[in-house]
């Protein structure tokens, strides 16, 4: 299943903007049924290296890259979480994705409105913070209440329930996002219930345009380390033209590297976004198809097997391991078994970041 990112951010931040130099060009996934759903969503494919010259090996296979979702959500202003603007549609969105990129204007344009008059980073953030925050002070207060009602009546399981929601609100009334505190098991599993915004990964993405941002990347940079939170770089206008224009991946890294970028924003996105989630990639070479895999870090052999097919969880005999670095320099699936260095991984085997591998099943 492909994991979503979500633009999320003031109105003219640069969201649809960024959202075409994502899924414009090269990086569309044609083949994939949801990309022409909706003009919101965009299904792309995950630049990777390491599967091209996976599939060099392979020149008679087919190479299927694993996708990535974008969701390019409306603009929030102050008061959305009340049903300003655009109201409630962008909370439905948010609840849908993975990880947030919050969208911060760091381009000066005075042909572009912006909702406050003028760029200011740090207020820009805290106003789009703050909406989300409140929205989610609203659904744990809704739920408070209704703990509260039948914690009167003396039922055990309310009173527990109740006791972890004050903090909660506590938190979140101070201005504490989810994804801040430390949070105890059963704290856990009641906001796995409620799906609270803020408990959500963000990574802030500075929209720079070609005048010096200097000083605002540096407000994005203190900003994000305060928060201990991930930031990046992009010119996303630069970056949707040149994706539109590019035919292929090729010309748009010939285009990008005469504007000094040795990666396109997809790429450097993709790669923070699974930073950020904890995602790593494995690989399979089975009939027709070279073709990579998303889990997260940490996920057993039985439970990336499922991702292929959710039979392969209960029928999971074993895995055969290769790592692609060795079999790349092996240069043959064969000349890496005569070398005796194909692994058996069992149900408990963890999969690492470039596993290539055989599931053998019942
Ligand atoms: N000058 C300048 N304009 C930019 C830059 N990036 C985006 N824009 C322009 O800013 C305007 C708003 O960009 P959008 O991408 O539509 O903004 P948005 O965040 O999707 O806005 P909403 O959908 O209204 O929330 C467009 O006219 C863009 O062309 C930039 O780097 N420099
Ligand atoms: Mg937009």
């Amino acid at each position: 299943m492909s994991r979503s990112l979500g633009l999320v951010g003031l109105p003219n931040a640069g969201k649809s903007t960024i959202f075409n130099a994502l899924t414009s060009g090269a990086s569309r996934v044609e083949a994939y049924p949801f990309c022409t759903i909706d003009p919101h969503r965009g299904v792309v494919a995950v630049p990777d290296g390491r599967l091209d010259r996976l599939a060099g090996l392979f020149p008679d296979k087919r190479r299927v890259p694993t996708t990535i979702e974008v969701v390019d959500i409306a603009g929030l202003v102050q008061g959305a979480s009340q049903g300003e603007g655009l109201g409630n549609q962008f909370l439905a969105d948010i609840r849908g994705v993975d990880a947030i990129l919050h969208v911060v204007r760091c381009f000066e344009d005075l042909n572009v409105a912006h909702p406050a008059g003028t760029p200011d980073v740090r207020r820009d953030i805290e106003i789009v913070e703050t909406e989300l925050l409140l929205k989610d002070l609203e659904t744990l207060q809704r739920r408070r209440e209704r703990a509260a009602k039948v914690a009167r009546t003396g039922d055990r399981p309310a009173k527990a329930e109740l006791t972890v929601l004050e903090r909660l609100v506590q938190e979140v009334a101070m201005g504490n996002p989810i994804r801040a505190l430390a949070l105890t098991e059963q704290e856990r599993a009641l906001l796995a219930e409620l799906a609270p915004l803020t408990a959500k990964p963000v990574l802030y993405v500075a929209n720079i345009g070609e005048e010096d941002a200097r000083a605002r990347l540096e407000e994005i940079r203190q900003f994000a380390e305060a928060h201990g939170a991930h930031w990046i770089p992009l010119m996303g206008r630069l970056e949707a033209e040149v994706a539109e224009a590019a035919e292929d991946a090729e010309e748009q890294a010939v285009l990008l590297s005469a504007w000094g970028l040795t990666e396109s924003a997809l790429i450097r996105l993709v790669r923070a976004a699974y930073e950020l989630l904890g995602l790593v990639t494995f690989y399979t070479v089975e009939g027709p198809e070279v073709r990579a895999w998303t889990v997260p870090d940490g996920t057993a052999a039985p439970d990336a097997g499922a991702e292929i097919h959710t039979d392969f969880r209960s029928r999971f005999v074993l895995a055969e391991v290769m790592s692609l670095d060795q079999l790349l320099t092996a240069g043959s699936e064969r000349a890496l078994r005569e070398a005796g260095r194909v692994a058996r991984g069992g149900r408990d085997y963890v999969v690492r970041d470039g596993d290539v591998i055989h599931f053998i099943c019942a």
